[in-house]
């Protein structure tokens, strides 16, 4: 089986109060487990199964939907456990921050505007900050499990963070809450990872 589920990087119950460990759970062993799962079947004995997922998610469009749906949701996902973290928000710094404050004013109206767009997807998707093809940094936001790599995407580029709303990722704490969600969404975020991530681009 060429993809599998990654260790989640910390405990289920990690990042308490604001995601709560049942829902880490089910969201690690069962939803991305089972995109995994989908992906390996959707791929097995074709070319792609020697291809990376980035690659795959790059050439999206040459293949069925279920690959576009599983695989994403394996990047997505594998994307989403390490950006965020314990002992995790607060601030950016370094030449990330400086990006944030000159592509969005501030750091709070980066918060404003990236809590907007994953408050405003309707339905299941993501809200995403990405470097596009430019070099500049973005906010995004992609339906269901799509995402910035794929040749199909609205706004594409190199997604350095990524918030899943889709209900699985919240429902058991917060209900139809979504907003509150997002709120305390930003007490977990791991902004080393996130810098790691902008670094690597450029
Ligand atoms: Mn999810």
């Amino acid at each position: 089986m060429p993809f599998t589920l990654p260790n989640l990087p910390y405990a289920f119950n990690a990042l308490e109060p604001h995601i709560d460990a049942r829902t880490m759970e089910i969201h690690h062993g069962k939803h991305h487990n089972a995109y995994v799962t989908n992906l390996n079947n959707a791929v097995a004995g074709k070319p792609e199964e020697n291809l990376s997922i980035e690659a795959i998610c790059k050439s999206i469009s040459k293949y069925p939907v279920a690959v576009r749906n599983n695989g994403g949701g394996h990047y997505n996902h594998s994307l989403f456990w390490t950006i965020m973290g314990p002992n995790a928000g607060g601030n950016p710094s370094g030449a990330l921050a400086d990006a944030i404050n000159s592509a969005f004013g501030n750091f709070d109206e980066f918060k404003t505007k990236f809590g907007a767009a994953a408050a405003g997807r309707f339905g299941s998707g993501w809200a995403w900050l990405i470097v596009d093809e430019a070099g500049k940094l973005q906010i995004t936001s992609t339906p269901n499990q799509d995402n910035p790599l794929m040749d199909i995407a609205e706004v594409k580029g190199t997604p350095l963070m990524g918030l899943d709303v889709w209900e699985h990722a919240y429902y058991l704490h917060y209900q139809n809450r979504r907003p509150d969600y997002i709120s305390a969404w930003w007490n977990v975020v791991n902004w080393n990872e996130v810098a790691k991530r902008f670094a690597a681009v450029k």
